[in-house]
């Protein structure tokens, strides 16, 4: 096969398990991420130096929960508008992280990511863990997104992975430190989130062990 045509493989350690998550399953999650963002509104974090708001709107549950603003990139035990605690992760998810990916420590954070309209986000590296080794895990729920992944550098070789409802992405070994970033979200193409749009929530180990 030509270069030029020879499929480019993702990342050793990347697993896309597509459909994962039954439409039911789907269901109760929106239900219990969106009873948690009661609690804890979705905001939209600013980045680091230039205070540009990202087109994404957040919020987290867990012990900690990841954040920007104008200072820099961090983990937080508390809401930044609200001052309270994360609400806890959902049991499911506990279960899926413990089923998927065999880790044998918890995670700690889940950063819920609120796509809508031209919301999008740009190649970057998750490298704000100190767990640099344990593995990360995304659930897909609602619109399709254009994902990308690429490699070790921003300049690596990348390609785009459709993740649709339901589907669970597992990233382990090399794939933990890739770029990656989406493209956009095709709207429309689920009913699941109440107002549309795409929900992703990334699970992710913060502590070393
Ligand atoms: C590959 N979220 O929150 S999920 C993020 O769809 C983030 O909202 C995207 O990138 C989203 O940081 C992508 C899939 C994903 C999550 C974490 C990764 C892919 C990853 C970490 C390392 C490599
Ligand atoms: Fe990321």
């Amino acid at each position: 096969m030509s270069a030029a045509r020879r499929p480019f493989a993702p990342p050793e350690g990347f697993r896309l398990l597509p459909g994962r998550l039954a439409r039911e399953e789907q269901d109760a999650l929106v239900a219990e991420i969106l009873d948690a963002a009661r609690a804890a509104p979705f905001y939209r974090a600013r980045m680091p130096r230039t205070g540009a708001q990202l087109s994404v709107a957040m919020t987290n549950c867990g012990a900690l929960g990841w954040f920007c603003d104008v200072t820099g990139y961090r983990y937080e035990p508390r809401h930044p508008e609200t001052g309270a605690p994360w609400p806890p992760i959902p049991a499911r998810l506990l279960a899926l992280w413990d089923e998927v990916t065999g880790h044998p420590a918890p995670p700690e954070c889940c950063l819920v990511n609120l796509y809508r309209g031209a919301a999008r986000m740009g190649l970057h590296r998750d490298g704000d863990e100190e767990a640099r080794e344990a593995p990360v895990l995304s659930v897909s729920l609602g619109d399709t997104a254009l994902f990308r992944i690429g490699g070790p550098t921003r300049g690596s070789p990348s390609r785009q992975v459709r993740l649709a409802s339901g589907d669970v992405v597992v990233l382990a070994g090399a794939s933990r430190h890739a770029f990656h970033g989406v493209d956009r979200v095709l709207e429309g193409t689920s009913r699941l989130v109440p107002g549309g749009g795409r929900i992703n929530l990334t699970l992710r180990r913060v502590r070393a062990p």
